[in-house]
């Protein structure tokens, strides 16, 4: 807005501003196109000022009053905002996020490698040292006696899809459009970062007024080449036991009517990645529900014996390939349909390098009527009744034991399928699948559920029934606790109309819960539910399974005679806690009292959280599965090399894919 308008610089209109005054003004000129629709590009800027922002983009901002700017109360949280902001937004829109220098930029590098590795668009400002140099060393300034051209920015580096420093003015107009370019490509996308020198931004330069005007950016729909489409096609014909495994891509690229419709029309089976879940609705008559180290029963049996796996916006996390286990039929193809040519070619697939929505809609037409055999379309039935029961069972266990052996949904396990019984019930602790059941019925037709670390991401992998897409937000690519809260307040930014629930463990809200107070700031109503189960439940299961018996991972004070964290179980009070941010809180003492509290929290127009103890002893096994987390080949302790054992003969089941 600042400057002197219409100065002119070798016949081209120019406008007189600061690197940040411009660089604002430019960010609310980008809008993204897709299927007709246009938005804005930026909803606006988070974070939090600091001498290497206050005085360019601190007062670019001010300047700007149609920019939304929030103030969060930690960079990385602004970050984790951003990314589930544009998670649930399909990649249309985002949020930049603005540091000062030092620890306030390196805050967000956790946030930028979460967003890279989930394929999520977000812009990051870390302030930067003095390019003038003269004042150095700055404070929070990373000296070097080799260079002078390095600070701990440079640490964005390796979590960026583009990483740029400014040191002039004028830089901005060669490295803005590029940096655009990646935020808005769907194979490319992940955090773009651009470092400013503090001095930099606020110094003056005739801008050029066409990096003012307003620009549209086409998110392509890539089609498909005819050879690798005829290639899939065959692959299709030829298959006797063809399996979807639907990824994230289908969700952003609004493909699940496409993949109803396929899915629908060959009878194929549609197992879900984290990413990939709820593109479909949980009660298709495909969906096999989910697949890999916390996969369903269904997915996994049909997963061991696949003759054609057809990934769809997939990248084969361990989790999904349950450490390259889960696809034991020797003869078994790969086909990939992708964005990026990278995901498409993994696992020696044939590869079709396009957009999900295209590609299955031209898969579909050259397939014709093809169907999947008579006996394989029964088996996938029985098989999805079979698993739809064993999930009615996990929500109502009303006493009976969940049938796992560990608690916090270990993969290692395999599932007993009919669980003795136990006594209780009543106003007993519930387990975590009886709470999952009650946050099911309490989200309806559109609500949202958004967790990201912790045993619940498997247990809710297993046991959410999404309805309507992007019902189910799980950031599983980094697994990050302390995404949960400012993740849920950027999806409920993305769509208001929605509730959005957010499931997150005691270590987790210990962690990160600051951003209640951002939500309450904001009038962001989110319904948090605590899991308090005293520690970590999940990193506890692992460690007994590995033969370490759950050491280092309850909450419990350090025992003044054995001198390890084995003494009383620590209190905390997660009700006044989180009263005291701000949120509304209510305590459940058991499954009655948490579906009550699930129903004052949606009437509530403030943040709520309800903070709800869990019976770890209840878990949810794992289902035909292995996840390869490798064990100490030597060790004094006997419980860790009978394990060594096992794990070596497990192992042997892992396969290369060439
Ligand atoms: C930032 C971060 N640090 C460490 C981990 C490793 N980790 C995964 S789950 C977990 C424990 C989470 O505890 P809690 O939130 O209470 O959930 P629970 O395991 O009890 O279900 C830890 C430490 C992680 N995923 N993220
Ligand atoms: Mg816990």
């Amino acid at each position: 807005m600042a400057g002197g308008c219409g100065s002119r610089r070798a016949g081209m209109k120019t406008r007189r501003m600061t690197m940040a005054q411009a660089l604002i003004e430019f960010l609310k000129q980008q809008h993204v196109e897709r299927d007709g629709r246009e938005h804005a590009f930026f909803a606006g800027m988070v974070g939090i000022f600091g001498h290497g922002n206050v005085a360019g983009i601190g007062q670019a901002l001010q300047e700007n009053p149609d920019f939304l700017y929030i103030l969060v109360r930690n960079e990385q949280a602004g970050v984790h905002m951003a990314a589930g902001f544009a998670k649930a937004s399909n990649r249309l829109r985002t949020f930049a996020c603005t540091s000062s220098i030092g620890p306030g930029a390196t805050n967000m590098i956790t946030g930028a490698a979460l967003a890279t590795i989930n394929r999520l668009p977000v812009l990051l400002l870390p302030g930067d040292i003095f390019a003038r140099r003269n004042v150095a060393p700055v404070l929070q300034q990373l000296e070097s006696p080799a260079t002078q051209d390095t600070g701990v920015n440079d640490c964005f580096k390796p979590v960026s899809r583009y990483w740029d420093r400014i040191y002039r003015p004028e830089q901005l107009i060669t490295s803005l459009p590029e940096a655009m370019r990646v935020l808005t490509s769907p194979a490319d996308c992940g955090a773009v970062t651009l470092a400013l020198p503090q001095d930099v931004q606020t110094e003056a330069y005739d801008y050029p007024e066409e990096l003012f005007r307003k620009r549209v950016w086409l998110i392509r729909r890539g089609e498909p080449d005819r050879e690798s489409l005829e290639r899939a096609v065959r692959a299709i014909k030829r298959a006797e036991r063809p399996l979807i495994v639907c990824g994230g891509g289908v969700l952003m690229s609004e493909a699940s009517q496409a993949l109803d419709d396929f899915a629908a029309r060959t009878g194929i089976p549609v197992a879900e990645t984290q990413a990939g879940k709820g593109a479909l609705k949980w009660d298709h008559a495909q969906v096999v529900g989910a697949i890999g180290a916390t996969g369903s029963l269904a997915a996994n049996r049909l997963a061991h014996e696949a003759d054609l796996v057809i990934g769809i916006g997939t990248r084969y996390s361990d989790f999904t390939t349950a450490s390259m286990t889960a696809f034991q039929n020797p003869n078994v193809k790969f086909m990939n349909i992708n964005a990026a040519e990278f995901d498409a070619y993994k696992l020696g697939a044939i590869p079709v390098v396009a957009d999900a929505r295209v590609a299955l809609e031209q898969l579909g037409a050259a397939l014709g009527a093809h169907k999947v055999s008579a006996a394989y379309a029964t088996e996938i039935a029985e098989l999805k009744t079979k698993w739809d029961a064993e999930v009615d069972r996990l929500f109502h266990l009303n006493g009976r034991v969940a049938g796992g052996s560990s608690a916090g949904g270990d993969a290692r396990t395999t599932a007993g399928e009919t669980p003795a019984l136990q006594s209780g019930g009543g106003s007993r602790k519930p387990a975590q699948s009886e709470v999952i059941g009650a946050m099911v019925e309490s989200a309806g037709e559109r609500g949202v559920l958004v967790s990201a670390a912790g045993s619940h991401p498997g247990d809710l992998h297993k046991l959410w029934r999404t309805r309507t897409p992007n019902g189910y937000h799980m950031e599983y690519g980094y697994s990050c606790m302390g995404y949960e809260i400012p993740g849920a307040m950027g999806a409920k930014l993305a769509d208001p109309t929605r509730e959005v629930f957010v499931f997150l463990g005691d270590g987790t809200y210990l962690m990160a819960p600051s951003e209640i107070v951002t939500a309450v700031q904001e009038h962001i109503k989110i319904v948090i539910v605590l899991v308090d189960n005293g520690g970590f439940a999940s990193i506890g299961s692992l460690s007994r399974s590995l033969g370490q018996g759950g050491f280092g991972t309850l909450y419990r004070a350090r025992d003044k005679k054995s001198g390890q964290l084995d003494g009383e179980p620590l209190e905390v009070d997660f009700v006044a806690n989180a009263r005291s941010l701000g949120a509304h809180a209510i305590k459940a003492a058991n499954l009655d009292e948490l579906k009550k509290a699930l129903e004052e929290a949606k009437a509530m127009d403030r943040t709520t959280v309800i903070v709800v103890e869990t019976d770890v002893t209840a878990s949810v096994p794992g289902y035909d599965s292995w996840w390869d987390v490798a064990v100490a080949e030597v060790s004094e302790m006997e419980s860790v090399r009978e394990v060594r054992a096992k794990y070596e003969e497990a192992r042997r089941r892992e396969r290369y894919f060439v």
